[in-house]
């Protein structure tokens, strides 16, 4: 019987494609990994590596920071410069890191629990500084790594450990957010949609400033299951496909069809200096100041 990884070669070979290698991106001594079978997390992973690698970046001059939580252990996994940080705090770490070592591409992974809720102060004055750092939000609706808490992104009426009669509060718009912060690159893509997703991540990372990427992302085993999809195919086309419309899609649908749908895709992109750029004019100004 053959492997998973030589299917992979055998399909790639048929329709005489080179497989893409993740392996000088992973670290191999760390897995197994600690997700689900069905967790969107590896299958955003996956777009993200291939991205990094799109952009020409070399690893040495990525650092990957995370808070905590399913997919806050994500750097654990890769080979970049990385820190897994506390819960709620990886803007923290991250503008540290980015202040004291500009040269580096900084990554930031947090889940919408971590960057949202606990992280949430953290994650408003990131987008309003406009520091060059990369924001991927793996939104999968709920607290994975602690048994599946409601958590600002959890839509009204489902089912989580803390609402078990259906959640009551209404839910943080990610992009909304960010844009109304300050970010000036937002976008949504989906774990879905990987490859639309692998542009989206590249385009975040070409964009100076802070970029916030909303990634629509799969719990099955909190939240797939209390909510009572079949499967955590089912969950990923009801919540992903049929629940999200691309910006070019959007353009020929009326508002009524556009209800209840969330659009993916670059929703905000614009020009305002960089945190990092005006911080060093005003040293300069002091240094040179008599
Ligand atoms: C200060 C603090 N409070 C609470 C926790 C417990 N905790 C760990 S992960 C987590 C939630 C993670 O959810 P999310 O960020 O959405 O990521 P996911 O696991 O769904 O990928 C919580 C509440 C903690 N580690 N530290
Ligand atoms: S608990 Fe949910 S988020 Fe965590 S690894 Fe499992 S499926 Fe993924």
């Amino acid at each position: 019987m053959s492997t998973p990884a030589e299917e992979v070669k055998a399909i790639a070979k048929k329709k005489k494609k080179v497989p893409f290698d993740y392996s000088p991106y992973i670290r191999g001594g760390k897995l197994p990994h600690i997700w689900c079978p069905g967790c969107g997390h590896g299958i955003v992973l996956k777009s993200l590596l291939r991205a990094v690698h799109a952009s020409g970046l070399n690893q040495d001059d990525v650092a990957m920071v995370s808070g905590i939580g399913c997919s806050s252990r994500t750097p654990g996994y890769v080979d970049f410069n990385t820190l897994h940080t506390l819960h709620g705090r990886a803007l923290t770490f991250a503008t540290g890191l980015k202040l004291a070592n500009p040269r580096l591409k900084v990554l930031v992974i947090t889940g919408d629990g971590d960057a949202l809720a606990i992280g949430g102060n953290h994650f408003i004055h990131a987008c309003r500084r406009n520091l060059d750092l990369t924001i991927l939000v793996y939104n999968n609706n709920i607290y994975g790594m602690t048994s599946g808490q409601s958590s600002p992104t959890t839509p009204q009426g489902k089912i989580s450990t803390t609402g078990r009669h259906g959640s009551v509060d209404p839910v943080f718009d990610t992009c909304k957010l960010a844009q109304a912060a300050g970010a000036t690159f937002v976008a949504r893509g989906t774990a879905y949609h990987f490859q639309e997703l692998e542009k989206i991540i590249f385009d975040a990372f070409m964009h100076k400033g802070t970029s916030v990427v909303d990634i629509l992302d799969a719990c099955p085993t909190y939240y797939g299951r209390f909510n009572k999809y079949a499967s955590a195919t089912d969950m990923m086309e009801q919540i992903e496909k049929d629940g999200t419309v691309s910006v070019k899609q959007a353009e020929k649908l009326s508002p009524e069809e556009l209800q209840d749908k969330l659009l993916r895709g670059i929703l905000h992109k614009a020009e305002r200096p960089e945190y990092l750029e005006e911080y060093n004019k005003l040293v300069t100004s002091l240094q040179t100041k008599k």
